[in-house]
């Protein structure tokens, strides 16, 4: 039997492998110094941290399993010689053969240009697209503690080469777009980039249920791409009816199912115009209100043969920011500044940071304070002095909103519940929002005087700068600012008292108290906590722009895929999801799990556990407080016996389940979640029983 050794397992050592293992006369020697065969057309990918270096790395013993005469040795080969045809490994091994192949692959070469080799990266390995990677994450991630670096020019990106590894590193950039994305919303939750979701025709449009509604009412672009039933059955044309179901799947108003909650709907008639529809609903998606976007397209039309054809995006842009006009600008400064007790009440701001940045130096500059209503976003740093409170469904009148006699509203869908918290009847009422006017909702007024179109922090860069250029009472100013201050600080007390711990049973104050002691900078959590949403921002007492995120939306199941989402969009980040019993359920944990493995997308669940439905009993008791409801404690409402929760998770995707029953298994129980996400790489769900109330 002759011996062949093979140095080098790539494309060629491993088609040469494969090729010579056909005949059994021959035992073949694969030398790698990898155990991997890496597949250099993913390399863009990974080095834009679009894919993981795992999908590109491929496992050679598994590749050549099936070929019993080959033998793999991870070594790295030093020295050849040619005369005994053996080789030399780094490792100390020697190899002897018949015959030697050398299939090394090669090297980069930077052409002798001065400083290039020391001064930019290579991709020719995988250990080249990682060493790239960390190098662009840690660009972003500077630029996001500071931003002024961006203006600076710290995400210009320089490709030396434009043949097909630089061409198509350029494309890898523009893909990667949460990466790219240079209004630092890259910050927040939302890449600002439309994500792309295929469903089955109808029925796949159907099972979407309710995540429609939330990235509706989230104002999250979407475009939804669904098939449509073949229109013709005896073969008329490419793609004709060939399956039964092709009859049964087929109605007559498929995008009717969406209609009440998409920006925009189409079907692709031809495939001739398909780039242009699609640029089309995507200028929908982007531009304020945000939104999702249906397609739909019937087999036919998907294999349709069509030239190429060339479209350029840039002729789609998404709409221009609005902004104030000047005298809108100069009477609401006018009004903020005359005001006793200026107020602004927002839900949704936050989710630019730039808006952010901007409030915080508004309502530094004139005392104003903040009443946040079901926040979905951080839109204040909650310790800071003007910080007031915030409200979900609570029947409780806000002190804040009461006092203030100049309220500006920005960018919120409901900032107050009138049945039972509203501003007093004299307050100054404006309004700024991307959609003052609601256009889907059937029922909406807030009393404003004014209500304007307009880009909050573009809106907010326009108040702050009018104001540098005016005079205002500073002791006026002074006397609102210890006013709000006194108020945050009797706040701050209560919530503190409140994270006691006083019986034998964790409280959801206690809870969140003590995930919140486990956060860092690099965290972002996702609240459905429902009747302990309140709860949940109050003790997470979150402070920086997109470390805080809701659905903004109602229908429930929201926290699993969307803790996906955001790994998948912010993949160095911790993701820590706060969820009610129901709405675990609601998330179709069995999937989520699977995908959280399948994706590698690990992310911490906690499970507010308070044994079933709270929020339909406290509906109900909002509507008849001495009805039956009060009287009964069996409203069909609890999940008794208990799922076990965490479990659907370890057996779905392997994640690592707690259920902490008695405070003192809870800190154990919430550090091995947290290392376990962070460290090694898995998921963990921790089933934390409350009081049941
Ligand atoms: C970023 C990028 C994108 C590309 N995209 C495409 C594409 O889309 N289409 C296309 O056709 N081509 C593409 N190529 C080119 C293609 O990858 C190469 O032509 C191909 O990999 C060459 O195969 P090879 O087996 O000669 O070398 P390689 O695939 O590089 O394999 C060499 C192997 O030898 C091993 N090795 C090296 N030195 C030693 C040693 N001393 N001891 C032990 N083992 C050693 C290495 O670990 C490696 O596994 C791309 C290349 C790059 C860099
Ligand atoms: C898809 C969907 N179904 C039903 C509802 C109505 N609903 C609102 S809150 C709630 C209970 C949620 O239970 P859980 O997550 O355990 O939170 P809790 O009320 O116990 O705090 C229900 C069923 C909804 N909003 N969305």
């Amino acid at each position: 039997m002759k011996h062949v050794i093979i140095i080098g397992g790539g494309f060629a050592g491993l088609s040469c492998a494969r090729e010579l293992a056909r005949s059994r006369e021959l035992q073949i020697t694969l030398i790698d110094k990898n155990n991997y065969q890496q597949f250099q057309p993913l390399l863009y990918q990974v080095a834009t941290a679009t894919l993981a270096p795992s999908n590109v790395a491929f496992n050679l013993r598994n590749t050549l399993r099936q070929h019993p005469n080959v033998d793999i040795k991870m070594a790295e080969v030093v020295s050849v010689d040619l005369i005994t045809r053996t080789v030399a490994t780094k490792e100390g091994q020697q190899y002897q053969g018949d015959w030697l192949v050398l299939a090394a692959g090669s090297q980069a070469n930077f052409f002798g240009t001065p400083g290039a080799d020391c001064n930019s990266y290579p991709l020719y390995s995988l250990r080249d697209a990682e060493k790239l990677r960390s190098r662009i994450i840690a660009v972003l991630e500077a630029a996001d503690r500071d931003p002024s670096l961006v203006e600076k020019g710290a995400l210009n990106f320089v490709i030396v080469g434009a043949g097909p590894t630089g061409t198509e590193m350029a494309g890898a950039f523009g893909d990667a777009a949460c990466v790219l994305q240079k209004d630092k919303r890259f910050k927040n939750l939302a890449t600002g980039q439309a994500q792309v979701v295929l469903v089955h025709v109808e029925c796949g449009t159907q099972s979407l249920a309710g995540a429609v509604h939330n990235a509706a009412r989230g104002r999250i672009p979407v475009l939804i791409f669904a098939g449509a039933s073949p229109f013709t059955q005896e073969g008329e044309l490419p793609g004709t009816r060939n399956e039964h179901i092709h009859w049964l799947q087929d109605v007559f108003d498929q995008r009717g199912l969406v209609r009440g909650y998409v920006k925009y709907e189409n079907e692709l008639r031809t495939g001739k115009n398909i780039k242009q529809l699609v640029f089309r609903a995507l200028q929908f998606a982007h531009s304020d209100p945000r939104g999702p976007v249906y397609l739909v397209g019937a087999r036919e039309v998907m294999e349709e043969a069509v030239e190429p054809q060339s479209v350029d995006p840039a002729q789609f842009p998404r709409l221009s920011t609005p902004a104030l006009a000047p005298d809108d600008v100069a009477t609401i400064v006018d009004a903020l500044v005359r005001a006793r007790r200026p107020l602004v009440v927002t839900s949704y701001l936050g989710r630019s940071a730039a808006a952010v940045e901007q409030l915080v130096a508004l309502c530094e500059r004139l005392a104003i304070g903040v009443h946040e209503s079901v926040p979905n976003y951080v839109n204040f740093p909650s310790d800071h002095p003007l910080y007031q409170d915030n409200q979900w469904n609570e029947p409780e009148q806000s002190r804040a909103l009461a006092e203030a006699d100049t309220v500006l509203v920005l960018d919120s869908d409901v900032p107050w519940i009138p049945a039972f918290n509203k501003p007093r009847a004299d307050a100054l009422i404006v309004h700024i929002d991307s959609d003052p006017l609601k256009q889907q909702m059937p029922l909406f007024y807030i009393g404003a005087r004014r209500s304007i179109r307009a880009d909050t922090a573009v809106a907010l860069r326009q108040l702050n700068e009018h104001l540098a250029g005016i005079e205002v009472d500073e002791q006026a100013i002074a006397e609102r600012r210890a006013h709000y201050a006194a108020l945050h600080e009797e706040r701050r007390k209560r919530l503190l008292a409140r994270e006691e711990l006083t019986a034998n049973a964790v409280s959801p104050a206690y809870l969140t108290a003590q995930v919140r002691r486990r956060l860092d900078d690099n965290t972002i959590v996702l609240n459905e906590g429902i009747t302990n949403y309140h709860t949940i921002v109050d003790h997470l007492a979150a402070r920086r722009a997109g470390s805080l995120i809701a659905s903004g939306a109602g229908s429930l199941g929201w926290n699993g895929g969307a803790a996906i989402g955001v790994k998948l969009a912010c993949p160095d980040k911790t993701v820590v999801a706060l969820t009610g019993d129901g709405s675990y359920l609601f998330s179709i944990p069995s999937a989520v799990h699977w995908m959280a493995r399948k994706y590698e997308t690990p992310f911490v669940q906690i499970v507010y556990n308070n044994g079933g439905w709270r929020a339909p009993r406290l509906s109900t008791l909002s509507v008849h407080p001495h009805g039956f409801a009060s009287k009964t404690r069996d409203l069909g409402l609890s999940f008794d016996p208990s799922p076990d929760y965490a479990g659907i998770a370890a057996a779905a995707g392997g994640a690592l389940a707690r259920t902490v029953r008695h405070p003192a298994e809870l800190d154990e129980a919430l550090d091995a979640a947290f290392d376990a996400v962070r460290r090694q790489g898995r998921a963990a769900v921790v089933d934390v029983v409350l009081p049941s109330t």
